[in-house]
Parts: C-alpha cells; structure tokens; sequence
C-alpha cells in the first residue's frame, strides 16, 4: 500500500511570471456637432496637450474622423475616457471617446 505520501500537500505552483503591462490608446472620434473650441478645451485640459498640439490634433480628427489624445496604463485610460464621456454630456455635445489596446 502507498501510504507514504499521504499527508503531503500538493501546492500549485505559484504564477510567477512578470507581464509587461499593456498600453491603451485613447481615441477621440469626429462629429458634426461637437464644437472645434470644445475638444481643444478637452485636449487642453483632459490630455494636457499646448495649445498648438490641441489645435493640430482637433484638425487631424476632424479631417480624418479619429486621433489619439494619450496612450495610458489601462486603469489611467478607462479614468480619461469616463472624464471626456461626462464632461461632453455635462456640455450637451455628443463626442465621443474610446480606448484600444496599443
Ligand atoms: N467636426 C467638428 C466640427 O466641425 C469638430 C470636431 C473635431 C468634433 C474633433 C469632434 O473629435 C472631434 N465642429
């Protein structure tokens, strides 16, 4: 009988692999209502842009349909599209904020 073993635990092996945390975009997309001033405030202000990159990058948007205002940790990235979603309902503007993984 193989009785030796029976009062030996079974520990499963520990995860011990250390993951390089993603990044994640966070995109603005382009409307027809929203106003220019607007999203260069929220680029100013939400992302910390100059006002010069927030004037490039609201053009590029609104030329191209979407741009990226920073690329985040994913907590940081969730925080920052919750923040543009409420601040543009708060103003009544429908723009729109998304992440992506990188
Ligand atoms: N297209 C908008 C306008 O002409 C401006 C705009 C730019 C809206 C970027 C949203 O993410 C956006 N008023």
């Amino acid at each position: 009988m193989a009785h030796f073993d029976e009062h030996v635990e079974v520990i499963p092996e520990t995860k011990k692999k250390v993951k390089v945390p993603k990044k994640y975009k966070v995109i603005l997309l382009n409307d027809d209502y929203t106003t220019m001033e607007f999203v260069v405030f929220v680029l100013e202000t939400i992302f910390h842009k100059t006002p010069a990159q927030a004037k490039g990058l609201m053009l590029a948007i609104h030329n191209t349909g979407s741009g990226v205002a920073g690329v985040y940790s994913h907590e940081i990235a969730e925080t920052k599209v919750a923040i543009v979603t409420e601040t543009s309902k708060a103003n009544e503007y429908p723009l729109r904020c998304v992440m992506e993984e990188e």
